[in-house]
């Protein structure tokens, strides 16, 4: 892994993953590589069953500046199509535990989007966003006019997709584009000391919750309860329901297995 690098266990703890895009030179632009490698690496923490949580950064500059320019530059259509590298972001979609997105410096372009393909996004108080494809030619193409928009709303997405102008991580956290903003140089710790309290939930539930949680952007509202509710139902069928519940009735702190 040339262009990311996996640190697991995370500060000693089995349950978490630490990915970060290393690319520094060019501020982590997302290569074709780039995103093989990542999501590679994904489907294999979402294999192993040890890991509960997963965090995604960058560097104190960027988190990433976009998609790789200079690979895109020249690209017809058809390149773009045979390189399959919108495949390659389809299969973000595929890992079942939870992606926080631990955001310090630039999030622009493929980087805001890849940002808010994870599952929330804790932010610097330094970090920038935006959706610049619109200054050099062209338009979003992993989500940006879509996952913003269903973020932040239309005016303001329009406005952002528009003018490609960057917002700071205050107005993110106001617009809820992104759910926490701390300090830029504890990023790192804040974000562990959150996946330690998701890794601390019974594992089968938080897969099947952010199972639901994802479909409330694909469903009618009536689908979507129908869908929780099955999953709600599922839940009943894990010893961690039990365990969950008769823990608090015994005033003790439940002991997950995942499963
Ligand atoms: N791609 C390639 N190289 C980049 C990128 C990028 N996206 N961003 C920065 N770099 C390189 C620069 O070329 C520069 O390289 P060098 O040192 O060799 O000249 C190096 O990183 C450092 O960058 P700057 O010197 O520009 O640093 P500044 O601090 O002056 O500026 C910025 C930082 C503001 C982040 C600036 O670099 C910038 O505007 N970058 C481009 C941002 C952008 O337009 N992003 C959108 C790209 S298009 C996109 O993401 C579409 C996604 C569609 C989905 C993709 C599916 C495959």
């Amino acid at each position: 892994m040339e262009n990311i690098f996996l640190e697991y266990p995370y500060k000693n703890h089995h349950h978490i993953a630490l990915v970060s895009l290393n690319r520094p030179k060019v501020l982590n632009a997302l290569s074709t590589d780039l995103m093989n490698e990542l999501v590679d690496c994904f489907l294999d923490l979402d294999k192993n069953p040890e890991v509960r949580v997963i965090i995604l950064t960058g560097s104190d500059r960027a988190f990433a500046a976009g998609a790789d320019i200079a690979q895109m530059v020249a690209a017809t259509p058809i390149d773009q199509i045979n390189d399959q590298r919108f495949r390659t972001w389809e299969m973000l979609k595929l890992i079942t535990k939870p992606i926080i997105a631990a955001v310090n410096g630039f999030a622009l372009g493929g980087g805001c989007e890849l940002a808010m393909s994870c599952d929330f996004i804790i932010a610097g108080d330094e970090a920038k966003f935006s959706q610049p494809e619109i200054k050099i030619g062209t338009i979003p193409g992993a989500g940006g006019t879509q996952r913003l928009t269903r973020a932040i709303g239309k005016s303001k997405a329009m406005m952002m997709v528009l003018t490609g102008e960057m917002i700071d991580a205050k107005t993110a956290y106001e617009w809820g584009l992104v759910a926490k903003v701390v300090p830029s140089a504890t990023l790192l710790q804040e974000t562990f000391e959150v996946a330690k309290i998701i890794s601390e939930r019974a594992p089968v539930a938080v897969r099947l919750a952010k199972e639901a949680v994802n479909k409330s952007f694909e469903m009618t509202l009536k689908d979507g309860m129908d869908f929780e509710r099955r999953n709600f139902y599922l839940t009943f069928s894990s010893l961690d329901q039990k365990e969950g519940m008769n823990a608090f009735l015994e005033k003790r702190n439940p002991k997950y297995q995942g499963n």
